[in-house]
């Protein structure tokens, strides 16, 4: 037996981790104490590698759906001949716009993310969609409206007051810049607390974080952007801000105070349901601080209106000033990624949007060089110019985690080409044409590129190849290198030069092509070192002066797009928060949330992992409960203004009556409502994109959903499926 020293990559936080290897078989994983940000920190996930490497059900070849739908073995090399000759022809006769890619979470953590969309510019097709644009796209969209501080909000280290939004670090293991590094982000946390860091935590559930809190405010689901502009009125009234700063760097100050002037802190309390004494208390609390930055997550941003929220975030930051100032050291330089040396400057405002392809559907088009999910399933199923006949899905899983799944998946099926590389047969793979088995993280070379910029410290890991699998999968640049190779399409990866279409890179020259020549550390370094180090540069790095040219430049807190939707929420009745839109029939609202054991879709066949929750339980307040006369474990019947689903529900007192909360991306098509109880289902169904959706990125509303809940009668139950195939908790999907 062996001990290597590498990092998780089950999830983005890529936690230092010992494994016990024999005979390429993992007989034990470990936190490795020494890392110095996940500190001999694991979860349940990254102790779960060994299941997910050798599950029976991993996909251990490239397969091609036969006419009954049955997978046929033909290897990689021929499902790789196959995909070209027929995207060659597609786009042959339809043209390159009928080829589109979507890079999954498992796509953009890979080395292959900037191959990827290299391949699908290549190809001429415009069609190219990530997460992005249905995780938390208005941060985007207000920091490049707002302007941003070229040296960064303050960070983690030095802060003395940290307001989360919809963010539960502790389970998610991520945050936003000025929060805690991802691995063992609840630690950080608690120490910080130690120290005498104040925490306010936003969240209608009081989560993990919310109980360390020193204030939790449980804001009623949605309505996040009234409590902010009725704190940023009480910074404005008060004078709390830092005027010195703001004098210097921020424009528009007063028409937000003219905005902000009506949220009242009756209006406020009426609508959010949090006392005004209180919301008073966290503005002074916030502003009452020297360092530390407000954030808000995936909890806001796919609440209704996360732009105007995610801009209040972002005048907060402003207001205060809580951004690094010249001479402040710069704890991280970078490693992996380029030397830099930031400056205390405005970057002023600009527009990232409006001037790339256009969608087909609802005004919407590129959103930094991505076409919107909004629009991926009506650009599938609408004949005409432009439609999309072939998808290529990597490291992701649309039938499950795209808003609107009965959309979704009749555009899944109705596709000419649908092929699909992942780990497993997934709910998408099922519906796919071709599947690519993909090596999994042990079986493949990495650096700790993702996560750098969230740690403090210079920090930086590799691990090689551990296990060489004997069987016939792929990594996912290879299949885009492959593709690419049989097409003669040109692989241009700007500055990085272009890759040879004729000779394949063995997998550490791909990595050195991809990362090595722009890092401030040499790879060979980081590779020298197992288990990672601390690359400090010979003197600190320290935030430079502003250039002469930029001192007239200013942060706008109160863009014209802002303010009228700060006007237009006002004149929402404040019953408008209470009362779920004034529509009667739906009583609760449905928020979204993260599940320790599943990271999104990934992980819910593991049978470590569906020890606790095989299913996603519908967690509902106990007096609501008691009322629809349910108990946990029962069946429910939760519907929207646009489709229903089926839940289990369970008991939880961390969230108030009238409040349903679940996680999204579990369960599969809706073919499989029946086993609801096996494998969850996804809140997906509840959601459209037709309605209630961002007017620049398309998000549509993924959270604080208006929704109706009710048991099921007898006979639905028995209609819905055998009761045998109900009670099943057997493992694997
Ligand atoms: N274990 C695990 N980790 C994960 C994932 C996973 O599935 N499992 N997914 C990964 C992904 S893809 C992402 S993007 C990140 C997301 O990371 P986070 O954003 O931290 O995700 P959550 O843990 O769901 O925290 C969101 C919080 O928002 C709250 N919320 C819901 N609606 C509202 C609202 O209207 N207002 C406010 N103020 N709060 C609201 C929820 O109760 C929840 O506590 O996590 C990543 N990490
Ligand atoms: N209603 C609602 N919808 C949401 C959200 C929400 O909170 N509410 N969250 C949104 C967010 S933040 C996100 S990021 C998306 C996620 O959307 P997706 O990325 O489409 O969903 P995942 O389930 O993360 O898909 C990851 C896939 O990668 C596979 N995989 C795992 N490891 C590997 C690997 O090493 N290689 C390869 N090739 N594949 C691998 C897994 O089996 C899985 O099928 O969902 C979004 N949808
Ligand atoms: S938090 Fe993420 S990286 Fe760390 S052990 Fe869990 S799954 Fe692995
Ligand atoms: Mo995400």
């Amino acid at each position: 037996m062996e001990t290597q020293r590498t990092f998780c990559r089950f999830c983005h936080a890529m936690c230092g981790i010992e494994v016990d290897l024999e005979a390429g078989r993992i007989l034990g994983v470990r936190g490795d104490a020494s890392n110095p940000i996940s500190q001999g920190y694991t979860c349940v996930k990254g102790r779960a590698l060994a299941e997910q490497h050798e599950h029976p059900e991993r996909l251990r070849s490239a397969f091609r759906r036969g006419p009954e739908g049955e997978f046929e073995d033909i290897g990689s090399e021929q499902a790789l001949d196959e995909i070209a000759a027929k995207l060659q022809a597609i786009i042959e006769r339809d043209g390159p716009r009928a080829v589109a890619l979507y890079s999954g979470t498992h796509g953009l953590f890979s080395s292959a993310a900037p191959l990827l969309i290299s391949w699908i510019r290549s190809i001429g097709s415009p069609n190219y969609f990530t997460p992005n644009t249905i995780d938390q796209p208005s941060q985007s969209i207000a920091w490049a409206r707002h302007g941003s501080w070229d040296a960064g909000v303050n960070r983690f280290e030095d802060a003395d007051v940290l307001m989360f939004l919809g963010n539960n670090p502790g389970v998610s293991a991520f945050s936003r810049p000025g929060g805690p590094p991802y691995a063992n982000g609840f630690k950080h946390l608690r120490d910080a607390k130690k120290r005498g860091l104040k925490i306010i935590a936003v969240d209608p559930r009081r989560t993990q974080l919310a109980r360390i809190a020193d204030l939790h405010l449980a804001v009623r689901p949605g309505e996040d952007p009234t409590l902010l502009a009725g704190m940023v009125r009480v910074i404005l009234d008060e004078e709390l801000y830092d005027r010195e700063f703001v004098a210097a760097h921020v424009e528009g100050v007063e028409e937000l105070r003219a905005a902000v002037a009506d949220y009242t802190p009756d209006y406020v309390e009426a609508r959010t349901g949090i006392a005004a004494e209180k919301v008073e208390r966290a503005a002074r609390m916030y502003a009452g601080g020297t360092r530390g930055a407000a954030l808000s997550c995936t909890g806001t941003n796919m609440a209704p209106r996360p732009d105007v929220t995610q801009h209040l975030v972002c005048a907060l930051i402003s207001l205060c000033g809580r951004f690094n100032r010249e001479g402040d050291r710069v704890n991280n330089p970078g490693v992996l990624h380029p030397a830099r040396a930031p400056r205390a400057e405005v970057i002023p405002p600009r527009d990232l949007w409006g001037s790339g392809p256009q969608s087909r559907f609802r005004g919407l088009g590129h959103f930094m060089g991505e076409m919107p999910i909004n629009v991926f399933a009506d650009e599938i199923l609408t004949p005409g110019e432009g439609q999309i006949k072939a998808l290529i899905c990597v490291g992701g899983n649309p039938a499950v985690a795209f808003p609107d799944q009965r959309k979704v998946v009749r555009a899944l099926e109705s596709l000419e080409l649908c092929v699909t590389a992942d780990v497993k047969l997934t709910a998408t793979a099922r519906l796919s044409d071709y599947v690519l088995g993909c090596r999994l993280s042990l079986e493949k070379p990495g650096f700790t590129i993702n996560p750098e910029a969230q740690w403090d410290v210079p920090f930086a890991q590799y691990s090689p190849t551990l296990i060489e699998p004997d069987f016939d999968v792929i990594e996912e640049w290879e299949l885009v290198w492959g593709l690419a190779h049989r097409m003669r399409t040109p692989l241009k990866l700007g500055r990085l030069g272009e890759l040879d279409l004729d000779r394949k890179p063995t997998p550490e020259a791909y990595l050195d092509f991809i990362y090595g020549q722009r890092s401030r550390v040499p790879l060979e370094e980081v590779r020298a070192r197992p288990g990672g180090a601390i690359f400090e540069p010979e003197e600190p790095t320290r935030v430079q002066p502003a250039r002469p040219e930029h001192a007239d430049a200013r942060m706008n807190v109160a863009p014209a797009a802002v303010i009228s939707q700060l006007r237009e929420i006002r004149a929402e009745s404040p019953a408008h928060g209470a009362s779920y839109d004034g529509d009667p029939r739906f009583t609760h609202r449905l928020i979204s949330r993260r599940m320790m054991e599943v990271y999104n879709s990934t992980g819910d066949h593991l049978p470590a992992l569906r020890r606790k929750y095989p299913y996603n339980p519908a967690f509902m307040n106990p007096v609501c409960m008691e009322k629809l006369g349910i108990e946990a474990g029962d069946v429910v019947r939760i519907e929207s203004d646009h489709d229903f689903i089926y839940g289990v529900a369970e008991r939880s007192d961390e969230i108030e009556p009238g409040v349903i909360s679940m996680a999204h991306a579990r369960g599969d098509v809706p073919g499989h409502d029946g086993d609801v109880r096996r494998i969850g289902s996804t809140t997906n169904r509840l959601v459209t994109t037709e309605r209630n959706f961002e007017p620049i990125s398309g998000i549509p509303r993924q959270s604080a959903i208006p929704v109706c809940v009710r048991p099921l009668e007898a006979v639905e139950l028995a209609a819905l499926a055998p009761p045998e195939a109900l009670q099943g908790a057997g493992a694997g999907a």
